[in-house]
């Protein structure tokens, strides 16, 4: 059993182990130069030999546990019928939502566009050294749904004013069953992880968390279990209602955010494998304030089952000289 699965599923403390988000992407000049050849952001995601190419990227140049696959949380809506254009200006853009288009997809369609990523991942997981994890992923659907509406540059959207209530359950019901079949092709196809991305949970009010992030995420963390698949939740941004989540949802691994005080995790996240924190800004600052910010985390999760990574996705403009430093760091010090 590789590495990763021993501190999921094991919770084994003696375990150390780093991956990071978005560790294959655009800080790396050999993506770059493949994306420079490749302007279809979508067309890129599903170019099998391509992708798994990029996938294999950081595992080349670093010392990582884990592989994550290279594609997007939107290849979802993307191919339940709302196209998603990456080259606007301030983030991707999706076509507009209609609830009838949404409703008429069918499963076999879906799987049979999707394909092309379930090849990347059996190829990914055929030259990938055993050792080492291939983590495969979805949105969650209040995420999702953040983009299929458009409100990602919303502070407080208002959900009840986009959509009726019952079109807004069987949006949500539409978008778990298709996110359960991707995440059941994945795991098909050689992936032993399951991410679930939650990166707009911070613009749910409270009272709205349990049934826009907490049950959705439950419900899907459900499947994976049924899938005998680990299965890390990153619902970011919600502070202390970290805690509730994990007790209502009992994920194998929460991500932690930047914004979180890491003693504050290690006090009151119990049962649960934690990963992550560190604030991908501080790869931009000087060596030795990035890795003192490394140690702080090193130090807080030594004796609990703990995944080394980020608070967020590696930022672009990282140096990968810098983020071979701080792996080697965590090598040396965890
Ligand atoms: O322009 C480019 O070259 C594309 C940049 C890029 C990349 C490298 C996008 C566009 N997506 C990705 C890959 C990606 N996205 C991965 C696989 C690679 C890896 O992690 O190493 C994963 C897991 C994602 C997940 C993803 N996409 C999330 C969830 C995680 C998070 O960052 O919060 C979200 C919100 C997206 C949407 C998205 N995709 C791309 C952009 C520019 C955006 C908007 C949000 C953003 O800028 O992060």
């Amino acid at each position: 059993m590789n590495v990763l699965r021993k501190i999921l599923v094991d919770k084994d403390v003696s375990c150390k182990s780093v991956w990071f988000m978005r560790q294959a992407g655009r800080y790396l000049p050999e993506f770059r130069e493949i994306r420079l050849k490749n302007r279809d952001f979508i067309k890129l995601c599903l170019n099998s030999e391509l992708s798994a190419e990029i996938t294999l990227q950081p595992i080349k140049r670093f010392d990582l546990d884990a592989a994550i696959i290279f594609s997007d949380i939107l290849l979802v809506p993307h191919i339940l019928g709302q196209n998603v254009d990456f080259k606007t200006e301030g983030g991707p853009k999706l076509k507009n939502f209609r609830f009838e288009k949404l409703k008429d997809n069918k499963p076999k369609d879906f799987l049979n566009k999707m394909k092309p990523v379930y090849d990347a991942i059996k190829i990914t997981r055929e030259k990938l050294d055993n050792t080492k994890s291939l983590i495969g992923f979805v949105g969650a659907p209040w995420t999702l749904l953040i983009y299929m509406l458009n409100l990602s540059k919303d502070k407080s959207p208002r959900i009840e004013s986009l959509l009726s209530s019952e079109t807004m359950d069987d949006v949500l019901d539409i978008l778990h069953e298709y996110l359960c079949l991707h995440i059941k092709n994945q795991i098909n196809a050689g992936a032993e992880i399951i991410q679930i991305f939650d990166s707009w949970a911070g613009l749910l009010s409270e009272s709205d968390l349990v049934k826009f992030c907490y049950e959705p995420n439950l419900k899907l963390v459900e499947y994976c279990k049924k899938m005998r698949t680990p299965v890390i939740c990153f619902p970011k941004g919600i502070k202390e209602k970290y805690s509730d989540f994990n007790k209502f949802v009992k994920p194998d691994a929460l991500n932690l955010d930047y914004d979180l005080d890491p003693r504050w995790c290690k006090d009151n996240l119990k049962n649960v494998t934690l990963q992550g924190g560190l604030h991908p800004k501080t790869l931009l600052e000087t060596e030795s304030i990035m890795l003192e910010a490394a140690a702080k985390y090193v130090k807080i999760f030594q004796d609990i089952p703990y995944i080394f990574n980020l608070g967020h996705g590696l930022l672009p403009e990282t140096d990968p000289v810098r983020l071979d430093k701080l792996i080697k760091f965590y090598r040396q010090h965890s």
